[in-house]
């Protein structure tokens, strides 16, 4: 079950030669992803051969294989994790039950619902990072960002499989819809905020592979415990896939961090613009961003929908099966931070409604142990800096916190004084100007832009010399 079959048009290990009808509804789908990826993909790269890696077997052990690939050529295909024999449902109201192979019938629009944000998400991401490979610092990084690319493509591929095998006609309407709305479109955006904004700048790509990939780790880790078994195990393989996304975020970051630590050392100041470097104060203001508009991914800290997802079985906790309670949740309690006369402070609800705010804490924990590493890096050069997460009540636009205004160490401030110093916290027009100037094309093999440190190691065993992108 596990081999991918390559010899057929869409590279799959779901027998799809076996359902002529839903082969034929994804055949027609096809061209009009390699439409969408021709019109909205990576800018001026269809003729690039790319060194990628590929799936050829989705088991832990070697499912992947390198070579050197045009990206149109890319074999985007439907690839899920092996069945667990004898699998149950873990947590929710139907606890302990076998597995559904088919959509329970009372829960479809929110499964549907669920696919679809997750699967919205994905092409948004490639439209976000667009033009990113005519600015790219090293030959080995743009071969990063297009690695990251075709699998968020792969990532929308699995998600439109799932609409299509088991939604109908819906599903099928659904998948379209998938190519039509684009990320920052005034008339038809896609779903989440934060898939809306442009990622302009190798800084922005890297903290949007460490901050927004990470919520697609927790999400899809969630998602992966649903009782509905294909998407679980859909979910499940993307996981393989995610954590080289993460990987690109905390080196990339890391590296930028190593470079501006470097700079400062060697020039006795923190003002390294003028020796350019990114001065690690801006890196900071990019975390601020961020961090904040990737915290409204998780939802409000009080949700029914979170709460529904859960006791239908459709969607479960970080590690649902490694957490000892009774994973009904009915008499448990959870604290969320809550707005009472001017402070945050924390309050108990229902455990059940409280999901995502779990959920956005587990986020949090790890994002934090990623600027740990980074500051080790400052710590290492002798310079004097130290880099934070802000309060998780600063720039929020969703949930408690949304109405209010709050500084980076969470204390209430009027809206004036928010709008005052909003671009000392986050990036300016200014510092976006700076840090895109400094971001001139770096493609020839070895060498590497002045404001990021090169890698520690090449890939699959390759120089950091290594040609990863022939470009023609
Ligand atoms: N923006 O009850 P609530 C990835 C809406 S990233 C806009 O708290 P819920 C990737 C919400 O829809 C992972 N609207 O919501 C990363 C609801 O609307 P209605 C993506 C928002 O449903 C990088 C209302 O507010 N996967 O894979 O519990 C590159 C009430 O909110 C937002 C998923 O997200 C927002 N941020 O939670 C490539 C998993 N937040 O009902 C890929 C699937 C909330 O009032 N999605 N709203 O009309 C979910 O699990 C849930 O939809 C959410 C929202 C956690 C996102
Ligand atoms: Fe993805
Ligand atoms: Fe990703």
């Amino acid at each position: 079950m596990s081999t991918i079959d390559y010899s057929e048009k869409i590279p799959n290990n779901v027998n799809l030669s076996e359902d002529r009808r839903l082969q034929r509804a994804l055949e027609k789908w096809q061209p009009a992803f390699l439409g969408w990826w021709d019109q909205m993909g990576p800018e001026g790269s269809s003729n690039h051969e790319v060194f990628l890696r590929t799936a050829i077997d989705v088991s832990a052990k070697g499912w992947a294989h390198f070579d050197m690939v045009k990206m149109p050529d890319y074999r985007w295909g439907i690839f899920l994790a092996d069945k667990e024999e004898d699998r149950k449902i873990g947590f929710g109201n139907h606890k302990g039950q076998d597995v559904w192979q088919e959509v329970p019938g009372e829960y479809r629009s929110e499964l549907r619902r669920l696919i679809v944000t997750q699967g919205d998400t994905e092409p948004a991401s490639v439209e976000q990072q667009r033009y990113l490979g005519l600015s790219c610092p090293s030959n080995y990084d743009l071969r990063s960002l297009f690695q990251v690319n075709v699998e968020e493509g792969r990532h929308l591929w699995a998600m439109v499989y799932l609409l299509h095998a088991y939604f109908g006609r819906d599903g099928r309407e659904e998948a379209e819809e998938m190519l039509l709305r684009h990320s920052g479109d005034v008339d038809k955006p896609r779903i989440l905020e934060a898939f809306n904004v442009p990622t302009e700048d190798w800084l922005s790509f890297f903290m949007f592979t460490f901050f927004q990939d990470r919520d697609g780790k927790f999400q899809l880790t969630s998602l992966a415990e649903s009782g509905f078994d294909p998407l679980s195990r859909s979910c499940r393989f993307m996981l393989t896939e995610e954590a080289h996304h993460m990987f690109v975020g905390e080196s990339g970051v890391g590296r930028v961090v190593e470079r501006s630590a470097q700079l400062s050392a060697e020039h006795d100041t923190l003002e390294i613009g003028r020796h350019g470097g990114i001065p690690l104060a801006m890196i900071q203001k990019w975390i601020n961003f961020h961090f904040s508009i990737c915290l409204d991914l998780f939802g409000q800290e009080k949700s029914t929908n979170a709460a529904n997802f859960y006791s239908m079985g459709l969607k479960g906790r970080y590690n649902e099966n490694k957490i000892e309670d009774d994973h009904l949740l009915n008499n448990d309690g959870f604290l969320v931070p809550d707005l009472q006369n001017g402070k945050v402070i924390m309050s108990e609800i229902s455990a059940l409604t409280a999901i995502n705010e779990r959920l956005r804490n587990d986020y949090r924990d790890d994002c934090q142990k990623g600027v740990d590493r980074w500051n080790r890096i400052i710590e290492k050069a002798n310079v004097d800096f130290k880099l934070t997460l802000p309060h998780i009540a600063f720039n929020r636009n969703i949930g408690t916190f949304q109405d209010s205004n709050f500084d980076l160490e969470g204390n209430l401030i009027s809206a004036e004084e928010f709008a005052a110093n909003k671009d000392t916290w986050m990036p300016n027009s200014k510092d976006r100007e700076f840090v895109k100037s400094l971001m001139q094309r770096v493609v020839e093999p070895g060498k590497i832009a002045g404001w990021i440190a090169p890698p520690s190691r090449g890939i699959q065993g390759k120089d950091i010399e290594y040609e990863y992108v022939i470009l023609h």
